[in-house]
């Protein structure tokens, strides 16, 4: 029967509305170990927003944002384990779970950061990603993480002479512990939200970090001498569980994969902006930033190469990242 009138619209709109409520919604949790400022944390609620618009409400996100779940090495076994479904963590915590991820995270492997991008959005960088797949990890993309430089509380190193016998936190990964060793310092592995305090009790000396996490951990209170070594520009991956993604149809992951990769450009923004705040910003509250000898760090480095990269595969990526290298496009 057709229902004529105001009040049989009113029916009419009200069963649509209980129709959709009665399609089945997805709410994702998703981690973050950075505040909700962070440009991470912003590019996974943009994302969030992305895949809830094109899902009709269908798919949503909700951010834990801040560590409040726990370190990134224990997220990331919850995520394998399907208890959290999107993860944005680095990459050095996923290499003792992937070999292939160390390759991104080898010292002075880019020439440049716009090399570093090339290389995360070509071959090498989305071979490296489907690498996660066999170990219940689907890698949707990289976000930007720019260059780690170390930063103390004694004095500008200029050379690893200055980092001997010095403890310095890494990482929770065998290449960070191994690239600080050979500078002749002493590799403490620490979870990011122990710095801090680490470094106000005297248990580290130092730490390695790009600008936005220096000034967002406010390390640069406790360890002001920041020396640009820039030994590094790994980057951040955005992680979803694959129990998760295996439950999602066709459509809904091509929802997802799509709005990741847009994210991506919306994160770079972000992180340029971030990166010169930041730095401007420690730099007014009184933190003394030097130039390095980077032949120096990097001959002390180099020999890590041979011991991580160490199959035939490894080294053909190895090769492709470095072919992208040079002039910048
Ligand atoms: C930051 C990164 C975090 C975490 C942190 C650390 O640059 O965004 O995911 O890896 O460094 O050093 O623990």
């Amino acid at each position: 029967m057709l229902r004529t009138g105001r009040r049989g619209f009113m029916i009419g709109s009200l069963c649509m509305l209980a129709a959709c409520d009665r399609a089945p919604r997805t709410q994702m949790f998703a981690n973050d170990t950075h505040p909700r400022d962070y440009p991470t944390v912003r590019a996974v609620e943009y994302f969030g927003d992305l895949i809830e618009r094109r899902s009709n409400g269908r798919l949503s996100i909700k951010m834990f944002a801040g560590g409040q779940l726990g370190s990134e090495r224990d997220t990331l076994e919850i995520t394998a384990f399907g208890g959290l479904d999107i993860n944005r963590v680095n990459i050095a915590p996923l290499n003792a779970i992937e070999p292939m991820t160390m390759i991104l995270s080898l010292p002075f492997l880019f020439d440049s950061i716009e090399h570093s991008r090339r290389a995360f959005d070509g071959p090498p960088g989305q071979a490296i990603l489907q690498s996660l797949t066999r170990h219940g990890l689907i890698g949707l993309c990289y976000y930007d993480s720019g260059a780690r430089s170390f930063y103390n509380t004694y004095g500008p190193v200029r050379t690893p002479g200055d980092m001997r016998g010095r403890k310095y936190r890494v990482q929770n990964s065998d290449l960070y512990v191994g690239t600080v060793n050979a500078l002749g310092a002493d590799a403490t592995p620490m979870a990011l939200g122990e710095i801090y305090q680490g470094l106000v009790q005297g248990v580290i000396d130092g730490a390695e970090n790009n600008w936005p996490t220096y000034q967002s951990e406010r390390h640069f209170e406790v360890a002001p001498y920041y020396s640009e070594t820039q030994h590094v520009m790994a980057p951040e991956v955005l992680l979803m569980s694959k129990i998760r993604w295996d439950k999602l149809s066709r459509a809904d992951q091509e929802i997802i994969m799509e709005s990741a990769r847009e994210s991506v450009p919306y994160m770079r923004r972000l992180w340029d902006a971030r990166v010169v705040a930041a730095r401007r910003a420690v730099l007014a509250a009184g933190a003394k930033v030097n130039e390095v000898d980077h032949k120096a760090f990097q001959d002390k480095t180099r020999p890590l190469w041979d011991r991580f990269v160490t199959t035939g595969r490894e080294r053909d990526l190895v090769r492709q990242i470095q072919a992208m290298g040079g002039a910048d496009a």
